[in-house]
């Protein structure tokens, strides 16, 4: 097969999930969004959150407000979605449709270029906007909004159809039945998208009659706490949304609010009642997909998580096992725990000399956790040299005060193989220019079992190439076969593949394919400008 420089578009890999009682077997596709969602504060932090904390950020700097914008974001991705022909929702395609009238603002670009850096093979720009929404909510003290993962991502612009303010009542009640929402709906899914944000200038001119960027009208006066007070405003007539207030040509709200006799709006002034409300049509809102798209089973954080396991030969032939395990303390009153890890080497032997050993991470206090309080965990570290080499691992857990807990990946154990390894040291990319157009020069060694050597290995880097007039690259599969760079006497011999990346691609994900064996999921961005020598 000459898959040399070859490359194929990536197809959702999502389709094939292990989802096994509340968690999941490790490892799976699942992992990274798995990983973005619960970890945003503390060590191991994926940072998904920087651009939302706090929940006014942006707003005092440039009259913008991130997590408004996340929110406006996943409804316009949304709002064309056709619910009889089952096409469209959120897709992505709002990348392809930031310049038509009915997406004026900053709002899409700006909330997909930060998306754009958590977007990878097995974490789709439409399940980042869905998250988006959840994070938002949940760091501007809103509810928690179930996450469903499995959203492919749109190729091409969708129809027109996203409602506008000089829209008549008619027409809106339209479009939202066409997405699938009742006028009921339609009101909360209003009412509970402006809590936050509000109207800009250069955007709405004429209703903010001003066309400054940074004359910002918030809906509500509290625009940066997800509350019923647009409601509570709203019905006392003190409101100051100028979808209310404003020009006549332009007062959408009021006309949506007011549709029932303002019924609708009179259920959830209360904030228990708006926060339930607001859950509920959100989570209809971002699981509203084509109906090609199979969602899953919403995301719970798995008990124990192995994080950025790495393997790597050694000259003096033994292999070093390091990385962190997550060990969540949801439910712990005892967290005072012993943290290690039985293995089995390379030929299945298993001992109790084959326990390594963990310590808790000293940075940040040695945990972390999810928005909101869903979740928090402490993380151990580890790092071991093997002699026999590894086939797989489970977790033992010992609180000071109660028996041992046995982690078993849903009676799996982790399975972790040593055929195939990155040898991030000897791999490199170059930072500096490599061909003076500004292309990188990446290098990949990997450390191959000699039995394997008569399957070709391929490594496989996801390229990010640009697309005109859509702020995210798309990601594209490149293969380049690997070839025989250095023999060592430890039943290992060392592959090299290099491939030049450009500048745009400089950080992104690669893996080293030899048959069924891999090495998975890697970082060019955590390799450094030189290859060291083995
Ligand atoms: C008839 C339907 C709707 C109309 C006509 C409408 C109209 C508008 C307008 C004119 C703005 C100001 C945008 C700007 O100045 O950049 C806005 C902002 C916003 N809309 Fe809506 N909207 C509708 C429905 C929704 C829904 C269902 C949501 C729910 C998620 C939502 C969420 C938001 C948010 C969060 C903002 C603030 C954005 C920011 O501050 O940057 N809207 N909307
Ligand atoms: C427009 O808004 C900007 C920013 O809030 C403000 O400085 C300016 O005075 C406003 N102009 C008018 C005419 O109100
Ligand atoms: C609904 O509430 C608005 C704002 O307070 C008010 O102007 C309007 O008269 C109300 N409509 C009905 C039918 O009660
Ligand atoms: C809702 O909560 C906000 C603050 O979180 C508070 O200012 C407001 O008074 C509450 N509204 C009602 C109706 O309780
Ligand atoms: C891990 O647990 C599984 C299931 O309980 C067991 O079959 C396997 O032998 C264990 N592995 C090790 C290395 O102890
Ligand atoms: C944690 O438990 C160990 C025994 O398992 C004990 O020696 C140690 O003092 C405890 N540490 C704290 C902080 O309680
Ligand atoms: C990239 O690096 C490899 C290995 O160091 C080298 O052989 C190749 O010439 C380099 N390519 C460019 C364009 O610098
Ligand atoms: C969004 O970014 C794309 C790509 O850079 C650009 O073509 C498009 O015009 C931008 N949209 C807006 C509204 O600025
Ligand atoms: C590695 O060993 C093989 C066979 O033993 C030999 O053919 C090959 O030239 C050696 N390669 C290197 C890079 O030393
Ligand atoms: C500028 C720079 O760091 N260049 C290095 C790129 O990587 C190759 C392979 O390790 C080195 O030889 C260069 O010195």
């Amino acid at each position: 097969m000459a898959f040399k420089h070859g490359f194929l578009l990536l197809s959702s890999v999502l389709s094939a999930l292990a989802i096994v009682g509340n968690g999941y077997v490790w490892p799976s596709p699942l992992d990274r969004m798995e990983s973005i969602m619960f970890q945003q504060s503390g060590v191991l932090r994926e940072g998904f959150v920087d651009n939302i904390n706090p929940c006014s950020f942006g707003s005092r700097v440039d009259g913008r407000q991130n997590a408004a914008e996340w929110v406006r974001t996943a409804f316009h991705d949304m709002a064309t979605h056709n619910a009889q022909a089952g096409t469209g929702g959120l897709d992505g395609s709002i990348m392809f449709e930031t310049e038509r009238p009915e997406n004026l603002g900053a709002a899409f670009n700006n909330s997909l270029s930060f998306f754009n850096n958590f977007h990878t093979t097995r974490s789709s720009i439409s399940d980042l906007i869905a998250l988006g929404t959840y994070s938002a909510v949940r760091n501007c003290n809103g509810p928690r909004i179930p996450i469903r993962v499995g959203r492919v991502d749109a190729t091409e612009a969708g129809p027109e159809g996203v409602p506008e303010p000089q829209d008549d009542l008619t027409s809106i009640v339209t479009q939202f039945a066409s997405m699938g929402f009742s006028q009921q709906d339609m009101i909360q899914m209003i009412a509970c998208g402006h809590t936050l944000g509000g109207v800009h200038g250069n955007d709405f001119p004429d209703m903010v009659g001003n066309s400054s960027a940074v004359a910002f009208e918030h809906f509500d006066t509290t625009f940066d706490n997800f509350d019923s007070t647009v409601v509570t405003e709203y019905l006392k007539d003190t409101t100051e949304n100028l979808l209310v207030r404003g020009p006549s040509e332009t007062n959408s709200d009021l006309r949506v609010f007011s549709s029932d006799g303002n019924k609708t709006m009179e259920a959830m002034a209360d904030n228990t009642t708006f926060l339930t409300t607001c859950a509920s049509i959100f989570e209809r809102m971002i699981n509203t997909v084509p109906k090609t798209v199979t969602l899953t089973e919403p995301l719970s954080p798995l008990a124990v998580k192995p994080v950025s396991p790495t393997l790597l030969l050694n000259n003096d032939g033994t292999i070093t096992f390091a990385g962190w395990i997550r060990v969540g303390l949801t439910g712990r009153t005892d967290r005072n725990l012993t943290v290690a890890m039985p293995y089995a080497t390379a030929d299945g032997a298993t001992g109790s000399d084959n326990v390594i050993t963990t310590t808790q991470e000293t940075a940040s206090g040695g945990g972390g956790s999810g928005l909101g309080g869903d979740f928090t965990y402490s993380a151990y570290r580890f790092s071991a040299k093997l002699t026999g080499g590894i086939s797989q691992f489970n977790v033992t857990v010992k609180p000071a005060s109660a028996d041992v807990e046995l982690h078993d990946n849903e009676g799996h154990g982790f399975p972790y193989r040593d055929d195939v390894i990155i040898q991030a040291p000897q791999s490199c990319r170059n930072s500096t220019q490599a061909d003076g157009r500004g292309n990188f020069n990446l290098t990949v060694v990997a450390a191959v079992k000699d039995s394997l050597l008569a399957t070709p290995t391929y490594l496989q880097v996801i390229e990010k190439v640009p697309r005109q007039g859509v702020i995210v690259p798309s990601l594209v599969q490149r293969d380049v076969e690997m070839q025989i760079f250095q023999n060592t006497s430890f039943g290992y011999t060392l592959l090299a593949g290099t491939y030049l990346l450009p500048s745009v691609s400089a950080s992104t994900e690669f893996k080293v394919v030899n048959g069924d064996s891999q090495d998975d999921f890697r970082s060019t961005a955590a390799l450094s400008d030189i290859c060291a020598p083995f």
